[in-house]
């Protein structure tokens, strides 16, 4: 068992929103998170905020079609924030097939939403990046809206087979960075999402590309 890091000052569930007009008014910056179903997305955002429970919804069917709205500030000094557990998805050529195969609601949100500042695309560390990560990320850039690759499951790689995960990731994604490599088991690289995270919404307009 890893020594936790201390627990968001705020996090709780707000809304599950199944089309754009339920989504929160107000202005506070959010932080999306996407990937396939499975890639991790819950737990992450469980880690993050170091609440356990927060965002397991399994069992709970419809939830899974639905944007999920948590209302995080994690530490008192920290700008509070709406993390956004997005549908997981099925995407394929962007823009046309993403609208079509993922859902309005996604591409709308992506698409429309003022406040949204960074998307975080969450891909298991044991699978290489798909076109449909790659389609992501082209539409992102599009749409100028800053993203963050995070390879998920660290832990079920040793140290230097996450190292080529990434190294491969990065080449297939064209990243300009190496993707950030994340597990719920390694306390520090938790510790490093939530300070990218806090350096994200530290910007006062959404980021663009060529500032992520
Ligand atoms: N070993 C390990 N398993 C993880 C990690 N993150 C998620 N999982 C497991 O992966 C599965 C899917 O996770 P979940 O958060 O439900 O994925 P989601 O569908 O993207 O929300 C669950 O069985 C999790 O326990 C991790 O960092 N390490
Ligand atoms: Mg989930």
């Amino acid at each position: 068992m890893i020594d936790p890091l201390p627990p968001a000052t705020t996090a709780q569930f707000i809304i599950a929103c199944s089309n754009t007009s339920q989504l929160p008014e107000g202005e506070l910056p959010e932080v999306a998170v996407a990937g396939r179903s499975n890639c991790g997305k819950s737990t992450l955002i469980n880690a993050l905020t170091g609440r356990h429970r927060l965002a397991h919804s399994s069992g709970t069917p419809g939830r899974t079609r639905q944007l999920i709205y948590f209302a995080v500030k994690l530490a008192a000094r920290d700008p509070a924030f709406n993390l956004v557990d997005l549908p997981g998805y099925g995407w394929a050529r962007v823009p046309q097939r993403l609208r079509a195969q993922w859902g309005g609601l996604v591409s709308a949100y992506i698409e429309q939403r003022q406040q949204l500042r960074l998307v975080l695309l969450l891909i298991d560390i044991r699978r290489a990046p798909a076109q449909e990560e790659r389609d992501l990320l082209e539409w992102c850039a599009l749409r100028q809206r800053g993203t963050l690759t995070i390879l998920t499951k660290a832990d079920k790689l040793s140290k230097a087979q996450r190292f080529v995960a990434a190294k491969q990731a990065q080449r297939a994604l064209a990243l300009s960075r190496p993707p950030l490599v994340c597990s719920i088991n390694l306390r520090e690289s938790i510790a490093e999402l939530r300070g990218a995270l806090m350096q994200a919404l530290s910007t006062d307009a959404p980021a663009s590309p060529s500032a992520s």
